[in-house]
C-alpha cells in the first residue's frame, strides 16, 4: 500500500512514523508512506496557502490552488483521496477494513480555521475521528493510517486482529500472563482449565458481558 499524506506541518508525523509497528511495516515495505507540504506546490510568490474568507468572518482559509496541484500529482486511477475533516464521516474498524484493502491512498490535512469549500471535490470520502475539534487533521490522519497499516497483511499476526475489539460490534474479552495472582487478584480459572472449548465460550460471553456494560450503543447495532 502507498499512503501520501498532505499537510503543512510534516515534523508532526516524524516520531510517529518511526516508531514501532509502523516502522517495522515500512521497514518491510508492507506500506510506503510519503509526507508532503503543499506550501510547496503555492504559486503564490510567497508560498502563501490561505486567504481570508469570502463574506468577511475571523480566520484565514485554505486555498484551493496548492491542494489541487499537488493531489493531482499524486493521484492516479488506483487512489482514494480521504479529506480529514470534524464534518466527516465517523470513522470505525469497518472503514479501517474497508480501506485497508485499497492501493493508494492520499489524505488531505486541513488546518487553521477551515478550507475552502471546493476543496471537497476532490475528495473520494471525508472523515472525522470523533466529535470533538482538533486543530488540524495531522492527528487524525495519524490515527486512521495507524489502524490501517496493523490491518494488512504480514503487519501483525492475523490473530492478533481477528479478536479486535470492535470486530462484530463487541469489545475485546478480557487477557492475563503470569502471575496467576497478583495482590489477591486471581486470573479466572477457566483460562487455567485447559479446555479450549471452555474458554473460547467463557470469551464470547466476556465478550458480549463487557460490551453491555461499557458500550451498549454497540450492541443495538
Ligand atoms: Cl479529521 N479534523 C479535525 N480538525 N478535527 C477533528 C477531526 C478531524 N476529527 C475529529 N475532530
Amino acid at each position: 500500500m502507498k499512503i501520501d499524506i498532505l499537510t503543512l506541518f510534516p515534523e508532526m508525523f516524524e516520531n510517529v512514523f518511526s516508531s514501532s509497528i509502523i516502522k517495522r511495516a515500512i521497514e518491510d515495505k508492507k506500506v510506503k508512506i510519503k509526507i508532503h507540504n503543499f506550501r510547496d506546490y503555492s504559486k503564490d510568490s510567497h508560498h502563501k496557502v490561505d486567504d481570508t474568507p469570502y463574506g468577511g468572518g475571523a480566520g484565514m482559509v485554505l486555498t484551493c490552488q496548492p491542494i489541487f496541484d499537488c493531489v493531482e500529482s499524486l493521484k492516479t486511477k488506483d487512489s482514494k483521496v480521504i479529506l480529514l475533516t470534524p464534518d466527516g464521516i465517523p470513522y470505525k474498524q469497518k472503514i479501517a477494513y474497508d480501506l485497508s484493502k485499497e492501493k493508494h491512498l492520499i489524505f488531505i490535512c486541513g488546518h487553521y480555521e477551515g478550507f475552502d469549500e471546493r476543496i471537497r471535490s476532490l475528495c473520494d470520502v471525508e472523515l472525522s475521528i470523533g466529535d470533538y475539534v482538533l486543530t488540524g487533521g495531522e492527528l487524525a490522519s495519524m490515527v486512521i493510517t495507524d489502524s490501517i497499516i496493523r490491518l494488512l497483511p504480514g503487519v501483525i499476526e492475523q490473530e492478533s486482529h481477528q479478536n479486535d475489539s470492535f470486530n462484530n460490534n463487541l469489545l475485546d474479552y478480557p487477557t492475563y500472563t503470569k502471575p496467576r495472582i497478583f495482590r489477591g487478584m486471581e486470573v479466572p480459572a477457566v483460562l487455567l482449565s485447559g479446555n479450549h472449548k471452555k474458554i473460547e465460550q467463557y470469551r464470547k460471553e466476556e465478550s458480549i458481558r463487557r460490551t453491555q456494560e461499557k458500550r451498549p450503543d454497540l450492541l443495538e447495532k
